[in-house]
């Protein structure tokens, strides 16, 4: 794939780009680092995976056999620090994310980090301060969040509609975040940060505001949901501004993958999500029906999503700069996951603690 050859405008035009290739580590290859690497490899143009590294050696082995010219380096820092990588992917476990976020700060190579950016709000406001002092002494900002909603071409088009005065003011939106299904230690407070965290982005994307106060509520649970879990929630998250958005967050309804958004506005509204790519009719003996596919997961779902991304990532990191998500958004979205965990467990609604900006 080329730069140019995809949505017009969602991509910056070859011409902007140096020629030196990005070299780029990729730091975890689990599901999503190992779909990174092979991303990187086959279809962005401009960079080059020349190291991996995981904490299980022998799939890093594995992944890296696939890439002519990668090497496995054991110690992720030494991975970060290593003179011949320019640029990092961290798709580590949580938890690690903010020592190697860091760690890329200090050596000034540019990251995209998946989400979460850190465990909690405070140690992701540290990485935004680090950042700023960096950027401060520097002029160049380093850190992307991969909230890769935000480059998925639908969510574009809902944005630029809603920029455009399209459907006026917004006032409303609905989501509905809907897995077939997920592991068996997915607790319900994962659903907040884990799921419910991608609402939370693209309600700061679409409405272009902060989210001030959080309540959860746990309708009737599923039979099917594990032991424990109340699934599905719904969440209100109010905006400062006034504007509410609810999430209907249900991670086992054994269906497919569903994601879909409504913002309703003052002169109309607009949805996104219907999955309604190719729609079949078939006869049968039990009537005729009409049908279109449902992905099973994130990743054929917003598989485009993140080929924009990463490509994005790639063009602006040669650039020597970042478009896309950043430290900010990745601590904005960590202080109302933490919000929403607190109503989870009080069953009240809980306004949203940030610092100023
Ligand atoms: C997962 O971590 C994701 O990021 C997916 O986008 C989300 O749909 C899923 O619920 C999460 O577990």
């Amino acid at each position: 794939m080329t730069t140019t050859e995809t949505q017009a405008g969602v991509l910056p035009a070859m011409a902007e780009v140096p020629a030196a290739e990005l070299r780029v580590a990729v730091l975890g290859v689990g599901l999503m680092g190992a779909d990174h690497v092979a991303r990187l490899y086959s279809r962005t143009s401009g960079a080059r995976v020349v190291a991996v590294s995981d904490a299980f050696e022998d799939k890093a082995a594995s992944v890296a056999a696939e890439v002519p010219g990668c090497r496995v380096v054991a110690d992720p820092l030494a991975a970060i620090a290593d003179d011949e990588v320019d640029a990092v992917v961290v798709a580590t476990p949580g938890q690690f994310h903010e020592q190697q976020v860091l760690a890329c700060i200090e050596q000034g190579k540019p990251v995209l980090c998946e989400k979460p950016l850190t465990m909690d709000a405070d140690s992701s406001l540290r990485l935004v301060r680090a950042e700023e002092e960096h950027a401060a002494r520097t002029g160049r900002r380093l850190v992307q969040v991969g909230f890769m909603r935000r480059f998925d071409p639908e969510y574009a088009e809902l944005k630029a509609l809603i920029a455009s005065g399209g459907i006026g003011e917004p006032l409303v939106v609905h989501c509905a975040h809907r897995n077939a299904g997920v592991h068996p230690h997915f607790t319900t407070e994962m659903m907040i940060s884990d799921s419910v965290v991608h609402e939370v982005d693209v309600t700061r994307f679409l409405l272009d505001e902060e989210i001030a106060a959080v309540t959860v509520l746990r309708p009737r649970a599923s039979r099917h949901a594990a032991a424990g879990r109340s699934d599905p929630l719904l969440v209100l998250l109010e905006t400062t501004s006034g504007r509410v958005v609810d999430v209907e967050c249900f991670v086992g309804t054994g269906v497919g993958y569903e994601v879909r958004t409504e913002v309703v506005g003052e002169d109309g509204s607009a949805m996104i999500g219907l999955d309604a790519g190719l729609v079949r009719t078939a006869g049968g003996s039990s009537g005729a029906t009409r049908s279109t596919g449902i992905a099973p997961d994130f990743r054929q779902r917003f598989g485009r999503a993140y080929d924009i991304e990463l490509q994005r990532w790639v063009d602006a990191a040669r650039r020597g700069t970042v478009d896309g998500p950043g430290a900010w958004d990745g601590y904005a979205a960590q202080a109302v996951c933490a919000a929403g965990v607190e109503a989870l467990r009080s069953g009240q609604r809980t306004e949203v603690r940030m610092e100023a900006r």
